[in-house]
């Protein structure tokens, strides 16, 4: 008898392209400066790691294949991190942990209390993954149903591609979301979406919660990752967005997502997501020392 094979594609959590576990490392290792706790930025003339205490944690220890539990860890990590009055910045891993990092800091600061601003190629917000609830395409939807985050303080860029359904988008207009499709982002420009967005963000709330999927960049620029969808931003858009949300609206809490080291093509994609966040603690530095900022003005005279 011959045999007969069949393709049986078992993953665990959903995932189109796997092993996104090895992100956080990743990032902290994308960087060919010395690990000397020093970072000043030129332009901002600020050192994210001097100015601030920035402490890294590690990893936090989750429960293998137990992805509820896990996120239950990473909630009550964040709530503590912001009763401590610091500012979660968290290395994924998956889109799903957005569902507990934000999570967690609205048990602090106050559920509607924390808006969002999410750069990202997909909109996250399904209404599950094949029946799970839990997953990287469900945590915006998770985060505006439990009522942490309010749908209409809550704004996406980027986004592009083939999903979600129209039944999904239809739900996220009644919610009040404001999303701009990367072809709006590019015939308007950047500046001007980003200037009618920030009042959208403080109206009401008392902090901002950057979630930045590092798939929001052009695959040719950021091809270590699971879903990469081509016609992204460039990675120099991404990083000016991120100095001036840092540095313009009250950031407490940040995560940086979907990097997945086994895609990724001469640690492109680590490096990049490595810069957002330094770019994020610099613009902070920045904010908390009360500077100032104009991108046209002559570098040597800041
Ligand atoms: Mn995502």
């Amino acid at each position: 008898m011959e045999r007969q094979w069949a393709g049986s594609r078992v993953e665990a959590l959903h995932r189109e392209r796997w092993v996104v576990q090895f992100g956080p490392q990743a990032i902290r290792g994308g960087d060919y400066l010395p690990h000397d706790g020093e970072r000043p930025h030129l332009a901002l003339r600020t050192d994210g790691l001097k100015d601030l205490k920035v402490y890294d944690a590690g990893d936090l220890l989750m429960p293998g294949g137990d992805l509820v539990s896990s996120l239950a860890v990473l909630r009550d990590a964040t709530e503590k991190i912001s009763r401590a009055g610091a500012i979660a910045v968290v290395l994924g891993g998956d889109h799903s942990i957005a569902s507990a990092d934000v999570a967690g800091i609205a048990n602090h600061l106050g559920h509607g209390k924390v808006s969002m601003i999410h750069l990202d190629t997909h909109a996250d917000t399904g209404e599950d993954q094949w029946g799970a609830l839990v997953g990287h395409g469900t945590p915006m939807r998770r985060l505006i149903d439990s009522g942490a985050v309010r749908g209409d303080r809550f704004l996406q860029l980027g986004l592009r591609g083939y999903w979600p359904d129209n039944e999904t988008l239809l739900w996220m207009r009644d919610q009040g979301m404001r999303s701009y499709e990367m072809t709006e982002i590019h015939h308007r420009g950047m500046k001007a979406v980003l200037d009618e967005s920030f009042s959208t963000l403080t109206d009401g709330c008392d902090g901002v919660f950057l979630s930045v999927d590092i798939d929001v960049v052009d695959p040719g620029m950021a091809p270590g990752t699971g879903t990469p969808e081509p016609g992204g931003m460039t990675s120099r858009e991404l990083l000016e967005a991120v100095r001036r949300i840092c540095f313009e609206l009250p950031v407490v809490g940040i995560d940086v997502v979907e990097v997945c080291p086994a895609f990724d093509s001469a640690d492109i994609t680590a490096i990049l997501a490595n810069r957002v966040v330094l770019e994020a603690l610099s613009a902070i530095t920045l904010k908390k020392k009360g500077g100032s900022y104009s991108p046209t003005r002559n570098l040597l005279d800041r």
